[in-house]
């Protein structure tokens, strides 16, 4: 409770001393092993608790109606983040949209004004949605998703495999990315039904015109076996792991 009542003053009166801040996770693709893209994953800097990660605060704010500014405030940190670095590296950032954003009348507006701000590319700006978030209001929230894809902002299905999934919603969506939950992705090396699964998800990605990511890669066995299946791009701790700002270029560097 305590949290909470943090997190809604943060949140309230703009994060002056920067506790909320965005750490990125290079994601790279596997045929020329670039970086193309990197994930904003929130941590909270607290006075007293230390380095907080997502897991203990985000279903806080999610129980108190803060997800949806929670959201809006990583996206502008996320977007001005990525303007910046442009010009030395030009890659997409992904931005983990909580589920209730789809069905705020004012998230396209958001979305849109966060991105002329920073003066960032839409087409740079990804936004990651899980299809759980998809539920409640199937059709309102594929229309909110429209708008914001009718302003050159790619969307990503975060978290496949994991959750319930409508072949015929994934469709009508239309998404650039599917992001291979690392549930899945962990045991593709060693467990042949498992690999039966992530094989046939990219399969079926590839024929709905989608690329493909896989989250969760910790080893270079996986790395091998997801390239053997055509999978495009490949994100996780063999690779490189998420970290501040200011250690992204040589993240990136190294992951490369
Ligand atoms: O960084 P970490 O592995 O602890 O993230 C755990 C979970 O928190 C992931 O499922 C991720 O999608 C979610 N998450 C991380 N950063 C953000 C964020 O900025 N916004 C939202 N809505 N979820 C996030
Ligand atoms: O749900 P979402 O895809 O947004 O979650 C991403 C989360 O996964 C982040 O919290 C990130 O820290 C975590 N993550 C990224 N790569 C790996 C990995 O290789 N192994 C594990 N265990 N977690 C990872
Ligand atoms: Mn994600
Ligand atoms: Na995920």
């Amino acid at each position: 409770m305590a949290l909470f009542g943090e997190l809604r003053a943060l949140l309230d009166g703009g994060d002056p001393d920067d506790q909320l801040v965005l750490y990125y996770q290079p994601q790279v693709c596997l045929s020329t092993a670039s970086v193309t893209a990197v994930e904003a994953l929130v941590r909270w800097r607290h006075p007293r608790l230390g380095l907080l990660l997502p897991g203990a605060f985000l279903a806080i704010s999610e129980s108190g109606r803060l997800e949806i500014p929670l959201t809006y405030h990583l996206l502008r940190l996320a977007v001005r983040d990525a303007a910046a670095w442009q010009e030395h590296n030009p890659v997409t950032v992904a931005v983990n949209v909580s589920p209730k954003c789809l069905l705020d009348e004012e998230f396209a507006h958001q979305v849109r004004s966060a991105l002329a701000e920073s003066g960032l590319r839409p087409s740079l700006l990804r936004l990651e949605v899980t299809e759980s978030s998809m539920m409640t209001d199937p059709d309102k929230a594929l229309a909110m998703l429209r708008q914001v894809q009718g302003d050159g902002v790619q969307v990503s299905i975060d978290d496949f495999g994991t959750g319930f999934s409508s072949l015929h919603q994934l469709r009508q969506l239309n998404a650039d990315e599917l992001k291979v939950d690392q549930t899945l992705t962990r045991r593709v090396a060693t467990d042949p039904g498992n690999a039966v699964l992530v094989r046939s998800a990219i399969d079926l990605a590839h024929n709905l015109g989608l690329f493909v990511t896989a989250e969760g890669v910790e080893d270079l066995r996986t790395l091998a076996v997801l390239r053997d299946y055509g999978c495009d791009q490949a994100q996780g701790f063999g690779i490189a792991r998420p970290v501040p700002v200011d250690n992204l270029e040589t993240a990136c560097a190294v992951a490369e």
